[in-house]
């Protein structure tokens, strides 16, 4: 496949009969694949609602405070970012999860035919949230082995993201190894590492579906518009590897 020099259209994969094929080819090449138009407008309104009702629970102590994450404000504070998990508190978002749909590409890309759910989420990105620093998502996994490619994150937008609101950055075609870290944080990437390295600003319609290597340098900046800016993460694991999921969330409750 040539490569074309804008990033975007690195990483779109236009609807098409050989789409499934040309997804397996461009996240090979770059880390990442897009698809526009993933979701229909009628799936993405139900989603919308479900994340406002989950969102009026979070607010109304309707959910365990153990699934719900505050992370940095840009003026030093603390927001209420998401909630993780997300399947076990909304049967949409868990029927998402197993919707063949979404589990088509997972499958090719996984090249297995039973993906395990890791992990999900549901980030709401408030205004004012600061965003994520630069970082790949597999030094996070602990337990996760030495198989980085058995790893892989279905990130489906439920707002447009815009530089306004953040973006979602992807660095492209470096998801061959750790990259190096920034003395501050051991499980970050070294933002110099990433010079003279293609990105993506992750500028993308709502109901777009970002399948990315969990090697795939990313980071998102401040939300200074005025709406949230919700992204829906799916992380799937090869079926020798579903055991690390209980794993993660043990881990995770230790940290919170
Ligand atoms: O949603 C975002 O702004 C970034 C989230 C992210 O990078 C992550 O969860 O690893």
């Amino acid at each position: 496949m040539d490569m074309p020099s804008d990033p975007k259209e690195r990483v779109f994969v236009p609807k098409g009969p050989d789409r499934i094929a040309n997804v397996v080819e461009t996240y090979r090449a770059t880390g990442v694949a897009a698809l526009p138009g993933f979701l229909s407008e009628s799936t993405l309104s139900r989603l919308c609602a479900e994340a406002t009702r989950l969102q009026q629970a979070a607010e109304n102590s309707g959910i365990d405070a153990k699934m719900l994450a505050s992370r940095p404000s840009v003026d030093g504070g603390t927001l209420f970012e998401r909630v993780d998990p997300v399947c076990p508190c909304s049967e949409i978002f868990a029927a998402l999860a197993h919707d063949d749909r979404l589990l088509e590409p997972v499958k090719a890309i996984l090249e297995t035919d039973a993906p395990a759910l890791m992990k999900d989420k549901l980030i709401y990105k408030v205004p004012s949230d600061r965003g994520y620093l630069l970082h790949q998502d597999f030094p996070y996994f602990s337990g996760a082995e030495n198989a980085p490619g058995k790893f892989m994150t279905a990130a489906i937008p439920l707002d447009p993201i815009t530089p306004e609101n953040g973006g979602l950055s992807f660095f492209l075609g470096c998801h061959d190894r750790v990259q190096p870290a920034p003395a501050s944080d051991p499980r970050d990437v070294d933002p110099a590492a990433m010079e003279g390295v293609p990105a993506w600003d992750g500028t993308a319609p709502a109901g777009t579906l970002i399948l990315f290597h969990s090697l795939t340098p990313h980071q998102s900046g401040p939300n200074l518009s005025d709406g949230p800016r919700r992204i829906v993460y799916y992380t799937f694991v090869t079926p020798d590897l579903s055991h690390i999921s209980a794993a993660y969330y043990a881990e995770r409750q230790k940290g919170l």
